[in-house]
């Protein structure tokens, strides 16, 4: 299958629903809504929500049916990349290509537009939990809600946000560099997959089999990331390059170098591929995605 041509078809449906939903609602501040919608509707490959409609048509459940979820995982990265960019944090000027948040609105109005964003992401989950006519029980919809929240807070990506701040400049062991990347990146990739897996209806078994596939591909894609901190290209990227070096960050690259990287993303994309192996060929696009997660230029 042309994986590109997948991402940019599923890219269009995500785009438009986020769209819709981040309309201005009357009573919203327009700074606010502005804020919201600059970064959210920037660009960015929507890789989450397409991994979490993937996974829910590898087991025979509906796209629609979880739109609105996709969503929200992508509002949640969203404010994760408005904050990751905050001088506090990372302090970085560009993101998907344009300023970032807060060098275009302030960093107060980007902390609260991110706020916004993480909040909408709740509002959509509990909509989503009032919905019956998709057939889905409520017990799986609750169970979803919760893989968001704890792949996001004091054990996901808060956690490795806080290792990860707190690593710079300091020598750090495998087992700790991993822990960052696994929370921080990871985390909330393997929550796209479960939820989508877990609406669409899968059973233990397919579960547990995606599981191990996002795990992997969540790996591997925050490995590559590093690697394009390295050797990427500014242009594609829509962000500075170097920036981990000048930040003093552990990464794969810093600590193994940039083949053993390489090799490392590549082994895990090979396990990630190898735990599909079950499934038909419906789980070409999750194929294609793992693929792409150790190809990418951007
Ligand atoms: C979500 C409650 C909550 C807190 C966030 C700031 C923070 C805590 C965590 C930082 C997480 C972070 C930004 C990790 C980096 C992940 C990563 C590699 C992002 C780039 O993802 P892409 O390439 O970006 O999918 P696009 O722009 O395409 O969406």
């Amino acid at each position: 299958m042309n994986i590109v041509s997948y991402l940019t078809q599923k890219k269009k449906i995500v785009d438009r629903a986020l769209d819709a939903c981040l309309k201005k609602p009357a009573e919203t501040p327009p700074e606010l809504s502005r804020a919201m919608r600059y970064s959210a509707l920037a660009g960015g490959k929507r890789l989450r929500p397409i991994l979490c409609m993937a996974a829910a048509e590898v087991v025979g459940g509906r796209e629609k049916d979880v739109l609105p979820v996709a969503c929200a995982l992508e509002l949640i990265h969203t404010h994760s990349l408005i904050y990751d960019d905050l001088p506090c944090m990372d302090d970085d000027d560009y993101r998907r290509g344009k300023l970032t948040c807060h060098k275009k609105f302030g960093e107060a109005t980007a902390v609260l537009a991110g706020d916004a964003l993480l909040v909408k992401a709740f509002e959509l989950l509990s909509d989503m939990m009032r919905k019956k006519e998709d057939g889905i029980s409520a017990d799986r919809r609750l169970h979803a809600v919760n893989e968001i929240a704890s792949a996001i807070g004091d054990r996901g990506l808060c956690a490795g946000q806080i290792v990860d701040l707190a690593s710079e400049g300091k020598k750090i062991s495998t087992r700790t560099l991993k822990y960052i990347h696994v929370h921080k990146t990871a985390a909330l990739i393997v929550a796209s997959v479960r939820c989508g897996a877990l609406l669409g209806g899968a059973n233990e078994k397919q579960l547990k089999a995606l599981t191990k596939y996002a795990e992997c591909t969540g790996l591997a894609f925050q490995i590559q990331d590093d690697v394009l901190d390295v050797l990427g290209d500014e242009k594609k990227l829509g962000k500075k390059a170097g920036q981990d070096e000048k930040m003093g960050k552990n990464t794969y690259p810093k600590l193994f170098g940039i083949e053993a990287s390489k090799k490392k993303a590549t082994a895990l994309k090979n396990e990630a591929v190898a735990s599909l192996r079950a499934f038909d060929k419906k789980a070409e696009p999750l194929r294609g995605i793992a693929e792409f997660f150790v190809r990418r230029d951007f």
